[in-house]
């Protein structure tokens, strides 16, 4: 199912009012997942259905025998996403009838337990809407580390203590690893950049074929942040460079946004206590990282003064280190 709409000056004000995903759902206030559901659903509209793999919002979306989605929902198993999305896609087929399949599935679910029936449906260009909420650990059963844990980080798996602080690798590179099958469509997406997230997601709607959507999800009890902060964070991963805005058509990829220039990342980390163990040592490697990252994305258009002191030691272009993660 596809439409076409002018999206190229399309903003926020155009989400409709109807929600499809209702309140009385049980996140935590300042959850990121509820908040990109939320949106993502009242773009999708009342021709969707979802299916919603084990994670945080499986509990707090459905608990039989309510649903706070108003379209037609599933859930079985943790590493199936793609999988019974595809299997949804085809009864639909066969019945002869038209909607958007959607998995709203979370990091633990995309990145390490789903990735199999992820890459195997990415490579069949099966037709359905993939969605990553990535806050970026296993929250719903107690924050344990994921791929997509950024270095540095604590969780109950990746400890802060006197042998190690907090995850010692950087996050992986999903979005590189989800390009190589040649999929149709593929972005990242934030929270606090909405023009830009409503355009994605209407672009999801209008092709056909496999599409992923990566939205990066503050979760408050799993960064250890204030709920009122959520956005700020949101904000500044991609001011510093954690988190890049970028989306790909036909193996073409492109930024959808560019920082005014690059905020230490420091500033990202001091707002959340999952990063307060991290010592200066640790901050370096992480921003020097960042530094590559950045300039693997934006090259020289965006200034960044927290690198200036790497680039005198080498070209950050020579660096051995591997692009990762956003
Ligand atoms: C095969 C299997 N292993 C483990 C679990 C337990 N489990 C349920 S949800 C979950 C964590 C989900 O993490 P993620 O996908 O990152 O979503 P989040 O809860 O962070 O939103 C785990 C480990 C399970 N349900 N099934
Ligand atoms: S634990 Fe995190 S992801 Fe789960 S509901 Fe709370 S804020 Fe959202």
């Amino acid at each position: 199912m596809s439409e076409t709409k002018d999206i190229s000056t399309m903003t926020i004000k155009d989400v409709p009012n109807k929600d499809y995903f209702l309140w009385g759902h049980g996140a935590c206030p300042g959850c990121g997942v509820a908040i990109a559901v939320k949106n993502i659903m009242k773009l999708l509209g009342p021709e969707t259905i979802v299916y919603v793999p084990a994670s945080c919002l499986v509990v707090f979306g459905a608990q039989y025998p309510t649903s706070a989605f108003e379209v037609p929902y599933l859930y079985t198993a943790f590493e199936n996403t793609a999988a019974v999305a595809t299997g949804i896609r085809s009864a639909m087929k066969r019945r002869g009838k038209k909607a958007y399949v959607v998995g709203l599935a979370g990091d633990g679910g995309t990145f390490d337990i789903g990735l199999q029936a992820l890459s195997g449906a990415a490579d069949r260009n099966e037709d359905i809407i993939y969605v990553c909420l990535d806050n970026e650990a296993y929250m719903n059963t107690g924050i344990q580390m994921s791929g997509a844990t950024p270095f540095g980080a604590w969780t109950t798996t990746s400890p802060a203590g006197k042998m190690i602080s907090g995850k010692r690798r950087h996050k992986k590179d999903i979005d590189h690893i989800v390009a190589a099958h040649g999929i149709p469509y593929q972005a990242t997406l934030s929270i606090a950049h909405w023009n830009d997230f409503v355009r994605k997601v209407e672009k999801a709607k209008q092709v056909d074929g496999f599409r992923f959507l990566h939205v990066l999800t503050p979760c408050v009890p799993g960064w250890r942040s204030q709920a009122s902060k959520s956005m700020e964070i949101a904000r500044l991963a991609v001011e510093t460079g954690m988190w890049t805005l970028y989306e790909a058509e036909k193996g073409e990829s492109s930024l959808t946004y560019k920082p005014k220039k690059m905020e230490p990342v420091i500033e990202y980390l001091k707002l959340q206590g999952r990063f307060a163990f991290m010592n200066e040592e640790d901050v370096n490697t992480l921003q020097r990282w960042l530094c590559h990252k950045w300039w693997l994305h934006y090259k020289d258009e965006v200034e960044a003064p927290p690198c200036y002191i790497y680039r005198a030691e080498k070209p950050l272009h020579m660096d051995g280190d591997p692009l990762h993660g956003a």
